[in-house]
């Protein structure tokens, strides 16, 4: 609302003035625009992925629950549907209903510099949240929150490579079910898994996009198992594509699990998806926190206060097995400890 927010400081200037006559002054407005210098709305245009999956859910709720009217926001929230042209769409709505902040949590890495650059003519901020924009430069956005998704990669993978030693594992035959191909969380994911795979001499049999969904992860794991019978990795590159390639699977015949025929590595550690690491039908699920509205709250209240925030922040995260046969991984000399999952650990998870 950058038009009554310029008449709010218009007014406060004038308040000001009036009352440096009498000693006082009015502090800057605490929030963004708003109106009338009564309501102190900050309104947060947010175009999301889409519904894909549980992780997203969560993520949605984190927004929605951080940037609430009682906490003084008006949030504008737009479901993509994961298609891009609609979150395009959407930024164009927000910059014509002049919202303060805008929050984009791009579907894929390129095609963003058109209308982030009207955004910027437009002077809103924006702020990208989860995966990464790829833009021909960084002006083009304020600030950047999100997870090193090659790291959980890798950090998926150092696991793996201590459990096949561990378990005198003969040889990895390994199939990667992608995410969306062009999101920074498919990218990195998939490059940590083709660099281990060169590393170690593991024999990587397929690797197709399962669109981080349930129904596109066991169909893709069904036409796997067609093509090849000596499967004994499945390295799933989100829970929702586990719990698909899991019943496509136990439909075949076979059997998932430490003691079973196929191991089912995941990422996102989503409720239901670190309940199958307790089960051991997932056998590692590397975490890929969603809690992002309390950080994109934490950049506009910076903003808010005319302070710079970092340009990129990166979340810490975790890794979680079945079982205890490795406890931490190293990575570029810096260790990860691997948390057993027990009815505690699910007990104490925010999400
Ligand atoms: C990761 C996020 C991915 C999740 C998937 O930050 O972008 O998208 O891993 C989700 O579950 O669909």
């Amino acid at each position: 609302m950058k038009k009554k927010f310029l008449a709010k400081a218009l007014s406060v200037v004038m308040a000001a003035a009036l009352l440096t006559g009498c000693g006082g002054g009015k502090d800057k407005a605490t929030s963004g625009s708003g109106g009338d210098g009564g309501s102190d709305v900050i309104t947060v245009g947010f175009s999301q992925v889409g519904a894909e999956s549980d992780w997203r859910t969560a993520n949605s709720e984190s927004m929605k629950s951080t940037f609430s009217e009682a906490n003084g926001y008006k949030l504008i929230f737009d479901d993509a549907q994961q298609k891009q042209e609609n979150q395009i769409t959407a930024i164009r709505n927000f910059i014509q209903q002049e919202v303060d902040y805008i929050v984009l949590a791009p579907v894929t890495e390129t095609g963003w510099d058109t209308v982030l650059q009207e955004a910027k003519s437009a002077d809103i901020p924006v702020i990208i949240v989860d995966r990464m924009v790829d833009v021909s430069s960084d002006d083009l956005y304020t600030a950047w929150v999100g997870s090193n998704f090659k790291l959980e990669g890798q950090k998926a993978c150092e696991w793996l490579k201590a459990y096949a030693a561990a378990k005198g594992m003969k040889e990895i035959n390994i199939v990667d079910i992608q995410g969306t191909i062009g999101a920074s969380a498919q990218i990195g994911r998939t490059e940590a898994l083709d660099e281990a795979v060169e590393a170690n001499g593991w024999n990587l049999l397929a690797q197709q996009t399962g669109e981080f969904t349930q129904a596109k992860g066991q169909e893709v794991m069904e036409s796997m198992l067609k093509q090849h019978d000596n499967i004994n990795v499945v390295y799933c590159e989100n829970d929702n594509e586990a719990f698909g390639a899991i019943d496509a699977i136990e439909a075949a015949g076979k059997k998932v699990g430490p003691d079973g025929d196929i191991l089912v590595m995941s990422f996102d550690t989503t409720k239901a998806g670190i309940t199958d690491t307790l089960s051991g039908k997932i056998i590692l699920n590397t975490e890929c926190n969603p809690l992002h509205g309390p950080r994109v709250e934490e950049i506009i209240k910076k903003l808010e206060n005319n302070e710079t925030p970092d340009k990129q922040a990166y979340v810490d995260e975790g890794i979680f097995a079945h079982g205890a046969d490795v406890d931490k991984v190293t990575i570029d000399d810096t260790d990860y400890t691997v948390t057993e999952v027990t009815e505690d650990v699910i007990d104490g998870r925010a999400y």
